[in-house]
């Protein structure tokens, strides 16, 4: 049996906006194009989905239905920023990971021996880090396959989870209504409903060959979650192009020497890293990112096919020619790893080396 964890950020694109702009706090805002610009809302507040403003909605239908909704651009770049913080959260806990869009991911922990082992407790800490270092809170559903975790994230948001138990499984199906299946939407549920079929335990009492017929493959699907079976493995979509720690820094610093000093914790976790999820890959190059007060950041980078604690230092030192005077609030290490470079597909390619030796 899988351990599976969909975590799902609250209201992000509106939530990062109301931290970053605390006046929008407590007011109805929603993300999205102006409406004399026929634009449409990326995501609102739970203030603004008190009057019915919903995500995909015409701003000018939503300002209607709200008077008072603040309209705020979108700021995809800090959206994508958050993202892979969150996505660095999730690497804690395991390497399956599965992201669905930039708020929102599939984990299998099941192999995962954090908090005991326990989805649950990950789930907590994992929601409970995206919160220390991000401001924003996420919500989480546990369950032994993808689509249950996937509903459940939504049962207590914003930010609590939800646990759905093997031996739950039947329960919880049999009264789910079919829309909340992903895949099921308007057109399909209408099609469903016109049949008679609301629930799981509708579909799991229909004749499954006119099921078939009626909906051909997604028939078959369809049986198969009313009965609370998804056999979808997580698949982690993307080969891994790099691995790396940054850290954010309790306070800024502003010399090179108190920034050397953090080095050697951040080189120890990212050896940890690469030895973990990336140990038959090939190094390419090292890098490191300096965040500065401004939130302005720059990466240096060198080719390099091991983990030479001599260059991080070296462009360390780099970096920090350009850093004119300012706070620097965050540091991180990465290394890149060359693509499609399986080591051990190669014959003759060593697999990389560690000199943590500092
Ligand atoms: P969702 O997770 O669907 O929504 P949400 O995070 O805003 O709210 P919830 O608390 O219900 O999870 O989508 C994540 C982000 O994706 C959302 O903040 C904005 C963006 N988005 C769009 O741009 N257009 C859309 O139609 C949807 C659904 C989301
Ligand atoms: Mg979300």
């Amino acid at each position: 049996m899988q351990k599976i964890i969909h975590v799902d950020m609250d209201c992000f694109y509106a939530a990062v906006e109301m931290r970053d702009f605390p006046e929008l706090q407590g007011k109805p805002i929603a993300v999205g194009g102006r409406s004399d610009r026929r634009g449409v809302i990326s995501t609102c507040n739970y203030e603004a989905r008190k009057f019915g403003v919903r995500s995909a909605m015409a701003s000018g239908y939503a300002l209607k239905l709200c008077p008072d909704l603040i309209l705020v651009p979108g700021r995809m770049q800090v959206y994508k920023d958050v993202s892979r913080q969150i996505r660095a959260v999730f690497e804690r806990y395991t390497d399956l990971i599965e992201p669905l869009s930039l708020d929102e991911a599939y984990l299998d922990v099941t192999e995962s021996d954090h908090c005991q082992g326990s989805a649950t407790l990950m789930a907590k800490a994992i929601r409970e880090e995206i919160f220390a270092e991000t401001g924003l809170t996420a919500s989480a559903g546990i369950a032994p396959v993808k689509f249950l975790a996937k509903i459940a994230s939504d049962l207590n948001k914003p930010n609590g989870q939800y646990l759905v138990r093997p031996d739950q499984i039947d329960e919880f199906v049999k009264t789910l209504p079919l829309i909340k299946i992903p895949g099921v939407g308007k057109v399909t549920a209408k099609k469903l409903t016109d049949l008679g079929l609301n629930t799981c335990a509708d579909i799991q009492a229909y004749p499954q060959n006119k099921l078939l017929e009626r909906f051909g493959k997604f028939g078959a699907i369809l049986i198969e979650r009313a009965k609370g079976i998804d056999n979808r493995a997580i698949s982690p979509n993307r080969e891994r192009k790099s691995v790396g720690v940054e850290t954010t820094l309790a306070k800024d610093i502003h010399t090179l020497e108190q920034c050397r000093a953090v080095i050697p914790q951040l080189i120890q976790e990212l050896g940890v890293r690469v030895n973990r999820s990336a140990k038959d890959r090939v190094i390419h190059k090292q890098v490191v990112k300096l965040k500065f007060e401004d939130f302005k950041q720059t990466t240096i980078e060198h080719r390099s096919d091991e983990i030479s604690v001599n260059l991080f230092y070296q462009l360390l030192e780099q970096a920090m020619e350009r850093q004119h005077d300012r706070g620097i609030r965050l540091l991180g290490v990465s290394v890149g790893l060359a693509s499609d470079s399986r080591a051990d597909s190669h014959e003759g390619t060593e697999p990389p080396q560690m000199d943590l030796g500092f």
